[in-house]
């Protein structure tokens, strides 16, 4: 199972959450850390991804009307995006370019399609063949060099990579850009580790670029690790981002080597090519496309309820707030969010059931004061108040003054609450 597929599911599970609680977050995690994991995504990273989630899915609420699932997308996709690193934006200037990768990555038609890229903005490229073994690689590169219109050169039959390396640099001097390709391996060896760092050292300016194909998933994390160990590398792109493996490699090579992956190659043509961009390449992953979108809507729910918390925070407790929330409250089951909402939603459904019929009752009372009483409770105190209060709601008077003495532990815990930390936080309001 590739990551993305893997990420998908994890989201999928979400689907059928009503709330976001700790075992919803939990039972989450775990199926996410599967996924990276298995894509080869570092231990620590991975804990500390899910670490976050946990954090930020857990102080934040999720404003009305957006579904758990959204939300918890939404703070996934900000943690990946933070993983990943910024999208890339290649500068027009001169630049000196070495290709490595394994075997089959994709470095010959990356360097053409390079030259290509940097050639349409108005650079001057040449392109260079350091694959000395080979035998049909002198001849590919030239073919692909005459398709994208580019110089291009090469020493047939010499097996001096860092040879070929110092003419081709030395002849095309007067290039903007100068691209270098070279040999390909089923693994990093001595022998190509040498031949990489002879070539490096002739140019140590030069961008040392891993060339990762995307279905490489699994390994493509240690790779990354393997090559910038060697010859320390300077970003990474992943091709065949238009096959199967959905850039689970890509993630796994750019949080390993924490280089920056800066194109992504999406097809075998030359103009397959295009800069790294974060929020699509994610979006991609999660199986949304059209991630921003979601991502504003996200943003825009929660910027109104930072707005309603500020309202409830300002507002005075009395009767009447008392009032107007329970009448918000009307349905049954709106204790069980409203608990949820402050943390506690493992409380027994007794216990809530109880609690509403409570509630009912507590609407009639207030229902049957006057408005002075709901604004005030100091007038209960006067003689005759709390008697028709009863009378008209049909209760006791120890029904009244039960109401009027639990709504008074409220009012306290209520303001408590309000000057608490974590009250704040997870309100947005601090
Ligand atoms: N679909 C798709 N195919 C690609 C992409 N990039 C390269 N390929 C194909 O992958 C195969 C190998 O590409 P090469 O450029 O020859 O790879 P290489 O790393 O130079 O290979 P060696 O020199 O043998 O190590 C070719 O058939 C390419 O057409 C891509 O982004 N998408
Ligand atoms: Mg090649």
């Amino acid at each position: 199972m590739d990551l993305g597929e893997g990420l998908r599911q994890a989201l999928a599970k979400l689907t059928r959450a009503t709330i976001i609680d700790l075992k919803t977050i939990k039972e989450f995690n775990k199926s996410l850390q599967k996924a990276l994991l298995s894509a080869d995504v570092e231990v620590q990273l991975v804990l500390r991804l899910t670490k976050e989630i946990e954090e930020k899915a857990l102080t934040s609420n999720p404003p009305k009307g957006l579904s758990p699932k959204d939300y918890i997308t939404n703070i996934v996709y900000e943690e990946l995006i933070k993983m990943v690193g910024s999208g890339y934006e290649p500068e027009m200037k001169r630049k000196r370019i070495l290709l490595m990768g394994l075997y089959g990555s994709g470095k010959t038609t990356t360097a053409a399609k390079l030259a290509k890229f940097y050639q349409e903005r108005g650079m001057s490229a040449a392109l260079i063949c350091c694959d000395v073994s080979r035998p049909a690689a002198y001849t590919q590169l030239e073919t692909l060099a005459r398709q994208a219109n580019t110089p291009f050169f090469g020493i047939e039959g010499e097996k001096d990579a860092a040879k070929i390396a110092k003419e081709g640099f030395d002849r095309f001097k007067d290039k903007q850009i100068v691209i270098c390709d070279s040999s390909g391996r089923s693994a990093l060896d001595d022998q190509l580790v040498n031949e990489l760092k002879r070539v490096n050292r002739l140019f140590p300016s030069a961008e040392r670029i891993l060339v990762v194909s995307a279905d490489t998933g699994q390994v493509a994390g240690r790779q990354a690790r393997e090559f910038d160990a060697a010859v320390k590398i300077s970003g990474v792109i992943v091709t065949k981002m238009d096959g199967s493996g959905k850039g689970g490699g890509a993630l796994s090579a750019a949080s390993a080597a924490s280089a920056h992956v800066m194109f992504i190659g999406t097809g075998e043509k030359l103009s397959n090519l295009e800069p790294f961009d974060p929020s699509k390449f994610i979006g991609g992953l999660l199986g949304i496309p059209d991630i921003e979108s979601l991502v504003s809507y996200v943003n825009k729910m929660v910027a109104e309820s930072k707005i309603d918390a500020k309202k409830l925070e300002a507002e005075e407790l009395n009767f009447e707030t008392f009032y107007e929330q329970l009448g918000a409250m009307g349905s049954v089951g709106s204790l069980k969010g409203m608990f949820s909402m402050l943390g506690a939603s493992d409380v027994p459904k007794e216990a809530i059931e109880q609690g509403e019929e409570k509630l009912k009752k507590y609407k009639t009372i207030i229902g049957s004061m006057t408005k002075a009483e709901r604004k005030d409770a100091n007038l209960l105190h006067e003689p005759g108040r709390i008697a028709r209060i009863a009378r008209g709601s049909g209760c006791t008077e120890r029904d009244v003054r039960a109401m009027v003495s639990e709504f008074n532990k409220m009012k306290k815990a209520f303001n408590m609450l309000k000057n608490d930390r974590n009250f704040k936080k997870r309100f947005k309001l601090g």
